[in-house]
Formats: structure tokens, C-alpha cells, sequence
């Protein structure tokens, strides 16, 4: 493999663990846990994982020597910087607990577990990929784990390479496939462990003992950079409003995190438009104001933040995508043989009068993307719909007829960008490398201990790595019932950006004078070597949250 100089450096770096994972350890069990919400619903669904302890490893006597065992690893979803560091993790821990326990990687993502897809990953293979970003190593995929006959599929090759135990490397639905896994295999008596570990850049998959998914310190990093350098153009070409989206589908994390970083003069937080019940035109306004009060200073640039889900925040929007969900689901055979020409008409039919009106008025653009194909989890692909060019051209007609009032006296020129892809396999900043390896040392350590159904948990992340806490968390205590596809299903509950939290109540007490003045910040690239006030910083968002 060519490498370029940082990863030759970056291949030596030991990542931190917490210091009670170093050396022997004992498991702690505390009390035990509940869904949280639907208890009566998941406790059904779960009889057999439901309820079990959160655990926490600390110090302990001298380990007595552990039998081999041989592990299975999957990658699922969405890529995010780590993931390569998660497995470098597990295949040193196993290793560290018997060296002749053997790891084995399935490819594309889950399928690889149903379709017999996998590789051994020996030290060669991982020696290559250690600090470095990317799911490369063996690849990833949204495959949901849903059906009896994939899983007994997935128990085959395990039962063929005396596998013990999976481990799946996901955000909040891949994860739930580990708990549904876990579940099955328990139930069916299969001798086969399940494992989660917590992965998304969109950072929507904490809670008070999952402090943040891995990948969104990166991630996060990677897009502040690059929003500063287009702050600072904006600030030297003085021509420009920059409209920018964000990836982080149905949570604003991302966008809230770059805010914090960079100080733009608009950010749009989904959750809040949710929450005041805003309409498309009550946001498009807000940004013209802006627009406006700063074009009155003579000031005609700027920066506009826009998360990926926001069309999916606006209640009136969102109460559309409901219906069309269940309608879809209903009608998905006859809706696959509709030609793409009418797939438009077929919609508007089979809606009520309200949403069907609303959907005519929708830009064809985000119409046409809200009745495609969901992902396999029933999710629209908001990645996929241009709202921060919808965004541009709506505020543009706005101020358009504004300036015939005299309203608005300036220019509006804008450009549009789209940052996802640029962060999600970024080499890992030394936190997410340290904390994924962490992540995987302990996935390593819930399976010695023959937990499953459990997700590997690394917390106190503010702190310095070794003052870290080790331990895991039952994957039922995060689940609760949702509508997925028309159909009630249980799925760990989404953490959204909290309104009354940290983060977002500093950005509200500083957002007008974001606006109007240009308090711009530049972060600039990830540093892996230096000061540690420099190398080292978490993101705004965890040290807000912990404060
Ligand atoms: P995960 O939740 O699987 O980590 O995926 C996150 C994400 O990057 C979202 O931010 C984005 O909407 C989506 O994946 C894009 O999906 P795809 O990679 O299929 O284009």
C-alpha cells in the first residue's frame, strides 16, 4: 500500500486506553436496567436480553490464562473515522487475552455475515490500517439483520469457523440489528455473543452512558476546517453568502458542533424548527433578515449552516413524510411498477387532501426525493436533497421583492456546498483514534466476560484517556418502539439535539451577534502531533455537555 508521510507517523502512534483496562481487570455489575421508553414492549420483544446490569471493568487480580477464541467483525453503515482503530482494538485485546484467538472480518457490512463473505484479519492486514480513517479494511453496508433465516445464515459460518462471538461496528439501526441479534442467538441457545459498539459521525447516538458515537469528533473537525476557510474567502472576496449543508440526517449534531467551532452568521438547528413549529417560509425569512441586516451595514456575505434533515424537522413536512411512509409501504409493489414520470401523479393521488397539497407545492427537486426508494431502514435520503441550494434560491425571491419595498438594500450573490462525504473517512484525530481503539479493547473485554446483547462503553471523555471508565451498557436500556416502513418496530431511541442542553443554550445566547457581526473562527486542519491544548481538544459539543 503507498502511504503518504502522516501515515507512515501516524502507523507508530499507540493510541490511549483508560488506565483500568490496562492489565488484569474485573467486571462489576450494577443495577439492573429498563427500555427507555415502551418497557412493557421491549421486554416482550427482548425476554432474554431484556433487563441485565450495566457493567464496569475495573483494576483486578492477575488474569488466569483464557482459552482462544475465534471472533467475527462487521462494519456497518454509514463510514466514520476510527472504525479501522475499533478492530485494531479488538484484535489486540483478544490477542492480548490468548494469542491464538483468531479474528475474522466480514465484508460489505452485514450481508457479509448472511452471505458467508470474510477474511481472516492476521497482524499483517492490521498492522496497515491502524490510526489510519476509512472502512476499507473490509468494507461496510446497510444490510438490515431482520429476518430468522438470514441469522441462521450468519449462525452457519459462525458454527464453520467456530466463531463465538460478532461484534458490530454501527450507529443507532445497526446496533439494534446486534441487539436483535443477540436476542435470537440467546433464545436459540447458539453459543454465539453479540456485541455493539457505538459508530456515526452524526453523533446521534448517545446517552447518559454512551457519551458520544465515534467518528464525530473527526468528522466535525474535518468540516470546521473547511467552513473556516469559506468564512475567511467570504471575509476576503466580501461577495458571497455561502450556503452550506451538513450531513448528519435526522439530528443537528453536526451542524451545531461546526456552529460552536466556527461562529457563522446562520445556523439552522432542525430541532428547533421543530420545536416552534416553524414552516419553510418562517426559516427562509429568518435568513433574509439576516441577510438584510447585514446588507445594511454594507456587509453582503456570509455563511449559512443548514443540517442534511432539515426538511424532515418541519412539522408540516414531517407529518407528509409520515403519511407517505405508510402509503408507501402499503402500495410498495404497485409503486414499483409505476413509470418514474408518474411516480409524482401515483403520490398526490394516494395522499389526503392536506398533504397532497402541500407535496404539489414542494419544490419538484424534494418532492421527487421524498417518494423515492428509503434506505433499507426506512429512512429518507436526505444526503440526497438539495435544500441548501433551495434554501439559496427561496431566500433570493424573498429579498427580490423586498428590495421592490426597499427592505432590503444590497447584493445577494450566493454558493452552495455540500460537506458529508469530505469528513467521514478522515484519518482520526487523537481522540476518535484512542477512543475507538478504547471502544474495541473493551468489546474484547464484554466478550472474555461472556456478555451479550451489551455495547462497549467508554466514558468521562472529557478527562485525559486514562482516567477514562470502561464498561458496558445493556443495548435494550436504549431501545424504544417506533414506526419504521408502516410498521411499529423497536429501534434505539435517536438523541437529538436538546434545546435545554449545553451546546445548544450557548449558540442561542450567541447567535444574533453571530449574525450581524463577522465574529468568524478558523479552526484550521486536525493536528496529531503538538501542544495538547492544540492536538488533543474534544469537541465544543462534549465539553459543553460536561461542563
Ligand atoms: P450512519 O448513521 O450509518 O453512520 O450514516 C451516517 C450518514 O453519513 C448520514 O450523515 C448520511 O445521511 C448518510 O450516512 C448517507 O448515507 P450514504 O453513505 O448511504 O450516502
Amino acid at each position: 500500500m503507498n502511504k503518504s508521510a502522516l501515515q507512515v507517523a501516524r502507523a507508530s502512534y499507540q493510541p490511549k486506553v483508560p488506565a483500568s483496562i490496562c492489565g488484569a481487570t474485573k467486571i462489576v455489575e450494577g443495577k439492573a436496567t429498563e427500555s427507555v421508553a415502551d418497557q412493557a414492549d421491549i421486554k416482550k420483544l427482548f425476554p432474554n436480553t431484556y433487563g441485565m446490569p450495566i457493567v464496569t471493568f475495573e483494576k483486578g487480580e492477575a488474569a488466569k490464562s483464557a482459552e482462544a477464541i475465534n471472533v467475527g467483525v462487521i462494519l456497518s453503515g454509514g463510514q466514520a473515522p476510527g472504525g479501522h482503530n475499533v478492530i485494531s482494538g479488538i484484535f489486540d485485546g483478544i490477542k492480548a487475552q490468548n494469542p491464538n484467538s483468531k479474528l475474522y472480518g466480514f465484508l460489505g457490512g452485514p450481508s457479509g455475515l448472511v452471505d458467508h463473505k470474510y477474511i481472516e484479519l492476521t497482524s499483517d492486514i492490521i498492522d496497515e490500517y491502524r490510526n489510519t480513517g476509512g472502512f476499507d479494511i473490509i468494507g461496510s453496508g446497510r444490510t438490515k439483520l431482520e429476518e430468522v433465516e438470514q441469522f441462521d445464515k450468519g449462525l452457519e459460518i459462525c458454527k464453520k469457523l467456530n466463531i463465538k462471538a460478532i461484534i458490530i461496528i454501527g450507529g443507532d439501526d445497526s446496533n439494534t440489528n446486534a441487539c436483535v441479534l443477540a436476542e435470537y442467538y440467546l433464545a436459540k441457545n447458539a453459543g454465539v455473543q453479540v456485541i455493539g459498539c457505538p459508530k456515526t459521525i452524526d453523533g446521534d447516538l448517545k446517552n447518559e452512558m454512551i457519551e458520544t458515537s465515534f467518528g464525530f469528533d473527526t468528522a466535525t473537525k474535518v468540516y470546521s476546517e473547511v467552513i473556516g476557510n469559506i468564512e475567511r474567502d467570504a471575509n476576503s472576496a466580501k461577495k458571497y453568502w455561502h450556503f452550506i449543508k451538513l450531513m448528519g440526517r435526522s439530528a443537528s449534531h453536526v451542524t451545531l458542533e461546526a456552529a460552536l467551532q466556527t461562529q457563522p452568521n446562520v445556523t439552522l438547528i432542525g430541532e428547533e424548527v421543530e420545536a416552534k413549529n416553524q414552516t419553510l417560509d418562517d426559516v427562509v425569512t429568518y435568513i433574509a433578515n439576516v441577510v438584510a441586516k447585514r446588507a445594511a451595514k454594507g456587509l453582503n456575505f456570509g455563511t449559512v449552516l443548514v443540517p442534511e434533515g432539515l426538511i424532515e424537522f418541519i412539522p408540516a413536512i414531517k407529518k407528509l413524510i409520515s403519511e407517505l411512509n405508510d402509503m408507501l409501504a402499503a402500495n410498495q409493489a404497485e409503486f414499483d411498477k409505476v413509470a418514474a414520470e408518474d411516480k409524482i401523479d401515483y403520490v398526490v393521488k394516494h395522499l389526503s387532501a392536506e398533504n397532497a397539497a402541500l407535496f404539489k407545492s414542494l419544490p419538484t427537486a424534494v418532492s421527487t426525493q421524498l417518494a423515492l426508494e428509503r434506505d433499507p431502514h426506512g429512512n429518507v435520503q436526505v444526503s440526497l436533497i438539495e435544500t441548501e441550494q433551495l434554501l439559496a434560491e427561496m431566500v433570493a425571491k424573498k429579498l427580490a421583492a423586498w428590495k421592490k419595498d426597499g427592505k432590503f438594500v444590497g447584493k445577494f450573490a450566493t454558493q452552495h456546498h455540500f460537506f458529508g462525504y469530505e469528513g467521514r473517512c478522515a484519518a482520526p484525530s487523537n481522540f476518535d483514534a484512542d477512543y475507538c481503539y478504547s471502544l474495541g479493547r473493551v468489546a474484547a473485554l464484554l466478550i472474555a466476560s461472556g456478555k451479550t446483547g451489551y455495547m462497549s462503553s467508554v466514558r468521562n471523555t472529557t478527562k485525559p484517556a486514562a482516567e477514562w471508565l470502561a464498561g458496558g451498557i445493556p443495548i435494550t436500556a436504549m431501545m424504544n418502539m417506533e414506526k419504521r416502513n408502516g410498521k411499529m418496530k423497536p429501534v434505539i431511541q435517536k438523541a437529538l439535539v436538546k434545546l435545554d442542553g449545553g451546546p445548544f443554550k450557548f449558540f442561542a445566547s450567541k447567535r444574533d451577534e453571530w449574525a450581524i457581526e463577522t465574529a468568524y473562527v478558523y479552526p484550521g486542519p486536525i493536528q496529531y502531533f503538538g501542544p495538547s491544548e492544540v492536538a488533543d481538544q474534544t469537541t465544543k459539543t462534549l465539553q459543553l455537555e460536561h461542563k
